[in-house]
C-alpha cells in the first residue's frame, strides 16, 4: 500500500510532548476563532493532523488513545486500510452522479448490506443519506406517509439531531436548542427507563410510558416511535429489561411504526451489528450512520419494504445522498473479516472490571453502565444522586493533558462515556485506564 494517510507503521502508543493544546494548535486556533462562529464549539482544541487504528495525532506531534472515535464514527478504526482503498479506488472511478439522476451499483450493495444485517427477517428497503439528523428526518416522514398520521413520539434524555425536526426531538435545551426555536410541532417526549435513576423495572416504566402517550398524546395520533435502545448523547442509558419490547408490542397493537435509532448504538459498537438485538426487539425501521462508513458522511433509513414503500416516487433523496465514494466502503466486511464484533466483548471485559473497581473506591461515580464498547460511568456528588458534572470536566481534562481523548455525555454533563475503536489494543485500554485511574485520584 503507497498511500500517505495510513503508512503501514505508525505509532501505537500515547505521548504527550507539549503543553496541551500546543503551540501550533493555538496558532490555528487563533485563526479559527476569526472565522469560524462561536457556535461551533471545540471540546478539545488541539487540531489533529493524522490518525491510524485508535490513536489520533496533533499538529505538535501529540499522540492521543482514542476513547471516543469522533462520537463513536471510527468503530472499525481510524484511517482503516480498507476503507482507505476502496475510497482511493472508488475517488478516481466515480465521485458523483447523484442516484435519483443515474444510479450506481455502490448505494444498492450498500441497501442490501443493511437488509442483511439489521434485525427481521422480511424484505427490507433502504434510503440512504448523509447525516444522522437527514436519516431521522426522512424516517419521520415515511412514517408520516404511511400511517398517514402526524405524532412523533420520543424519549426524555433523547438525542436525535440539530435540524428543525430533529432539535424538536433531542431532549436537552442547552446547548441543542436554546434560542432556536420556533421547533417542529407534533413532537412528544415521554418518559423512558432509566433504572439508576427511577429504579422501575422495565415493564413499569413501559406501563409508564405508554400510559403518558395514550392519555397525553393519542395513539390514533402516533405516527412512530423514535428510540435509541441505548441512548447516546443522554448518556448511554441502557432501559431496564423488558422495557423495549414492550413498547415494541404497544406500537405493533396500535399501528405506530416503532424506529430504532441506532445511529450511536449501531454498527458493532455493542458486539451486535444493532443493540436493539440484545433487547430481542425486531424494530420497523432501523437508523444507521456514524460508524458505517469509516468516517465518511453517509446513513441509512432501512425498514420493512411496505413502509418504506409508502413514500411517492422521487418524494425522497438528496444531491449527496447516498454518494457513491461513501458508499463504497463496506464496514460490514471488515467486521467480519477482521471478526470485530468479538471486539466489543474482549474491550468490555477489559474496561468494565476497571470501572467496577474505581467505583469501589471513588463514590463520585454513581453509575457504572452499558455493552461492549459503548460504556459509561455517570459521577454524582458522592452519597447521592445529584449529578456532578464538575468531577467529569476535570477528569476530561485532566485525560486530555495526559493524552487520553474522553467524551462526556449526559443530560446533566455528569456522564463520561466509553466509545472506542473496535481496533483498540488491550495495552492501548489499560493504559488509557491507568491515566483515568491517575485523574480519579487527582480529583
Ligand atoms: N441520533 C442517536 O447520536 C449524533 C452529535 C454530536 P448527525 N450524535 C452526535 C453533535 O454535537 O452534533 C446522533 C445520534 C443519534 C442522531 C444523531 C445525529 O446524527 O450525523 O450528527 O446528524
Amino acid at each position: 500500500m503507497t498511500d500517505t494517510l495510513a503508512p503501514t507503521v505508525f505509532p501505537t502508543d500515547r505521548r504527550v510532548v507539549t503543553a496541551i493544546p500546543g503551540p501550533k494548535s493555538q496558532a490555528i486556533h487563533e485563526r479559527r476563532l476569526r472565522v469560524v462562529p462561536s457556535g461551533v464549539a471545540s471540546a478539545l482544541p488541539v487540531y489533529i493532523e493524522r490518525a491510524h487504528g485508535a490513536i489520533v495525532i496533533d499538529v505538535d506531534g501529540n499522540q492521543f488513545i482514542d476513547l471516543g472515535s469522533g462520537i463513536g464514527v471510527m468503530t472499525i478504526g481510524h484511517t482503516d486500510d480498507a476503507v482507505v482503498a476502496a475510497t482511493s479506488a472508488q475517488l478516481a472511478e466515480l465521485t458523483h452522479a447523484m442516484f435519483t439522476i443515474t444510479p450506481y451499483e455502490g448505494y444498492v450493495r450498500v441497501a442490501e448490506l443493511l437488509a442483511e444485517h439489521t434485525p427481521g427477517d422480511f424484505a427490507k428497503k433502504t434510503v440512504l443519506l448523509n447525516s444522522g439528523a437527514e436519516a431521522v428526518e426522512n424516517a419521520v416522514k415515511i412514517a408520516r406517509k404511511y400511517t398517514g398520521r402526524t405524532g412523533v413520539a420520543v424519549l426524555e434524555h433523547a438525542y436525535h439531531g440539530r435540524t428543525n425536526l430533529t432539535m424538536a426531538m433531542t431532549f436537552k435545551a442547552m446547548p441543542y436548542k436554546a434560542g432556536f426555536g420556533p421547533f417542529a410541532g407534533s413532537v412528544f417526549h415521554a418518559p423512558g427507563s432509566y433504572p439508576f435513576h427511577d429504579g422501575l423495572s422495565g415493564a413499569d416504566a413501559a406501563t409508564r410510558t405508554i400510559t403518558y402517550l395514550e392519555k397525553y398524546v393519542g395513539a390514533a395520533d402516533l405516527a412512530c416511535l423514535v428510540v435509541e435502545p441505548i441512548q447516546g448523547e443522554g448518556g448511554f442509558v441502557v432501559p431496564a429489561d423488558g422495557f423495549l419490547p414492550a413498547l415494541q408490542e404497544w406500537c405493533t397493537a396500535n399501528g405506530v411504526v416503532f424506529v430504532a435509532d441506532e445511529i450511536q448504538s449501531g454498527m458493532a459498537r455493542t458486539g451486535a451489528y444493532f443493540a436493539v438485538e440484545h433487547f430481542g426487539v425486531v424494530p420497523d425501521m432501523v437508523l444507521s450512520a456514524k460508524g458505517i462508513a469509516g468516517g465518511l458522511p453517509i446513513a441509512g433509513v432501512t425498514g420493512r419494504a411496505e413502509i418504506m414503500d409508502a413514500a411517492h416516487p422521487g418524494g425522497l433523496g438528496g444531491t449527496f445522498a447516498g454518494n457513491p465514494v461513501a458508499a463504497a466502503v463496506s464496514v460490514f466486511e471488515s467486521i467480519e473479516r477482521r471478526g470485530l464484533l468479538a471486539d466489543a466483548g474482549r474491550i468490555e471485559t477489559v474496561l468494565m472490571p476497571a470501572l467496577l473497581s474505581l467505583q469501589s473506591r471513588y463514590p463520585v461515580i454513581g453509575d457504572v453502565r452499558g455493552i461492549g464498547a459503548m460504556l459509561a460511568i455517570e459521577l454524582v456528588v458522592a452519597g447521592t444522586k445529584e449529578p456532578n458534572p464538575a468531577a467529569v470536566a476535570s477528569l476530561t481534562a485532566f485525560a486530555a493533558q495526559h493524552g487520553v481523548l474522553l467524551l462526556s455525555a449526559g443530560t446533566f454533563g455528569n456522564v463520561i462515556r466509553f466509545l472506542p475503536s473496535l481496533a483498540i489494543s488491550d495495552d492501548q485500554l489499560i493504559d488509557a485506564i491507568g491515566v483515568l485511574e491517575a485523574g480519579f485520584a487527582s480529583l
